[in-house]
């Protein structure tokens, strides 16, 4: 019998505040597709597919082990990429998020976990299947990322939820 899995990644969860703010400017761009609910809006910075359950004390171990600080992200372009996906990027990612993604990418390698060759473009997805031509806007959202986590993506009727397994603190 197969053992169960779920879909794993690492992300920085955007917090509830910031998240609202994000989603009513979305909303009031008037761009049609699919929108990511407020309490799903994340950063990934790394995306490990499906994972079976057994591996998740092995995870938390070594997200426990990595000492990163916390930094300022600043959101401060709004793009369209591939297959209508709106984002919201920065145009200079802290050293910190890329020091985070690296380690991480460094740790999971070793641990014979898959890691994505592509480079590393931090984003925020706002919108999936979004029809529009980019519209003019200068997003301009300050974050203090304090927190990451790992988060399972669960399948439903409209699209996928992302829910929270456990966060580990950015240091001050
Ligand atoms: P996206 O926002 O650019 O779609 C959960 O699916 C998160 O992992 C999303 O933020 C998604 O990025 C990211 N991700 C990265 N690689 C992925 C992949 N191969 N399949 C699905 N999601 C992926």
């Amino acid at each position: 019998m197969n053992s169960p899995h779920l879909r794993l990644f690492f992300a920085l969860p955007c917090p509830p505040q910031l998240a609202a703010q994000i989603a009513t400017w979305r909303d009031s761009l008037g761009i049609e597709g699919q929108p990511v609910m407020p309490a799903d809006l994340h950063v990934t910075l790394a995306f490990l597919g499906q994972q079976p359950l057994d591996k998740l004390p092995l995870l938390e171990r070594m997200a426990a082990g990595l000492q990163i600080a916390r930094f300022h992200l600043q959101l401060d372009q709004l793009q369209q990429w591939h297959s209508g996906l709106l984002v919201l990027t920065p145009s200079q990612p802290p050293e910190a998020l890329l020091h985070l993604q690296r380690e991480l990418q460094r740790h999971l390698l070793a641990a014979g976990l898959p890691v994505d060759a592509r480079p590393f473009r931090p984003h925020l997805t706002l919108l999936r299947r979004g029809h529009t031509r980019i519209v003019p806007a200068e997003p301009c959202f300050a974050w203090t990322a304090e927190e990451w986590g790992l988060l399972a993506s669960e399948p439903r009727s409209v699209s996928s939820r992302y829910r929270l397994l456990q966060a580990w603190p950015l240091l001050r």
